[in-house]
């Protein structure tokens, strides 16, 4: 299966006219090789159109990779300095001309330009993206069993919610049960932003104290051998006022109508406007302040995207989110699942309910 990744990936090398690639980023490694870094370790796979592809590590990872990564010589560089010098030997013996990129720092960028001249570094990720934003059958089971977890999650966190207790408190109770049953962590830093803080989109958790009457947005996700999951639930503390009743249906029900556009063939940006349509209407078009949502899969945000300017259209595979949000000064809300795109439909991966109110 990573073989054909590979392959893929060289046949697109080949329509751009690149002589190799240099992939630095994680969760590409981990996607073409089967091997797993932690964040901020500094590897490279070097990728030819007619040599083995090498993947370069720090001692600390070499033996690690030696046994997991497929496809690919694995090789160490000795210490800090000489990572790029090794890249520099590697790249020469291609005989190349225009090596693609997904992800370098400005400092390694300088140094291989510098040290490879005339041979010129050219960023393009589309070339990956191609491929990791069509999910084949096993990374689906994977992200199906990321959801499973995330549901947990969502439920743990919805069951407690109560007065007085901390947003930390519900963070941590959501994460210790999707950890228990497997989850890596989670997918992101997982949000839980009560009464005013819930007008922050992206709120995280704090010390605040839960109070009655508070809007409490509830966004988190679970990670499973690398593939993440997106869910948010917004719940109110106690008998919500026909104002928050009111918003939460209005987001129910353009959440539902965009989950229902959900297709190959449609352009991300009708599934955008439909939400946003209904929103509009409603008179709160200006505080729907993001766009509908984005792909997901080893990253937490990847393509395609589905906001009113994207051009992407959705293919069979693809993994997205579905997340209206209205945001107010009184406190937001926002309801999301993530949906895997069919054919002629789209499928619910996240399945917690919704709160009744
Ligand atoms: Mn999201």
């Amino acid at each position: 299966m990573r073989v054909m990744r590979l392959e893929a990936l060289q046949k697109n090398l080949k329509k751009k006219q690149f002589s190799g690639y240099l992939i630095t980023n994680l969760n590409n490694i981990y996607y073409f090789t089967g091997f797993q870094d932690v964040p901020g370790a500094t590897l490279a796979l070097l990728v030819s159109m007619d040599d083995p592809s090498i993947l370069l590590t720090p001692p600390l990872s070499y033996v690690a990779a030696q046994e997991q990564a497929e496809n690919c010589v694995v090789q160490q560089y000795p210490e800090r300095g000489k990572y790029e010098s090794k890249i520099k030997r590697i790249v020469q013996d291609w005989k190349a001309k225009v090596i693609g990129f997904d992800d370098l720092s400005i400092s390694h960028y300088l140094n291989l330009t510098q040290i490879l001249k005339p041979i010129r570094f050219i960023p393009d990720q589309d070339i990956i993206w191609e491929l990791r934003r069509i999910k084949n059958k096993k990374e689906i089971e994977l992200m199906k069993r990321a959801a499973e977890l995330t549901d947990l999650g969502a439920n743990v966190g919805m069951e407690a919610i109560e007065v007085g207790i901390r947003e930390y408190e519900v963070a941590a109770e959501i994460e210790y049960a999707m950890r228990q049953r497997g989850s890596e962590g989670t997918a992101f830093e997982t949000v839980v932003a009560s009464g005013p803080r819930s007008a922050y989109p992206h709120g995280v958790s704090t010390d605040r104290i839960l109070k009655k009457g508070d809007f409490i947005v509830l966004d988190l996700g679970a990670r499973y051998k690398g593939y993440r999951c997106d869910i948010t639930r917004t719940v109110v503390v106690g008998k919500p006022t026909s104002n928050q009743t009111r918003i939460l249906g209005l987001l129910m029900e353009a959440q539902e109508e965009a989950f229902q556009a959900i297709r190959e063939g449609v352009k991300a940006r009708t599934v955008d406007m439909v939400a946003r349509k209904i929103i509009e209407t409603e008179g709160f078009g200006k505080q729907f302040i993001h766009g509908l949502g984005h792909g997901v899969g080893l990253d937490i945000h990847e393509p395609p995207y589905l906001s009113s300017k994207s051009v992407d259209v959705l293919e069979r595979g693809n993994v997205v989110t579905d997340e209206p949000g209205i945001y107010l000064q009184m406190g937001g809300a926002r309801i999301e699942d993530t949906v895997l795109v069919h054919k002629t439909e789209g499928e619910r991966l996240t399945k917690a309910h919704y709160f009744e109110w």
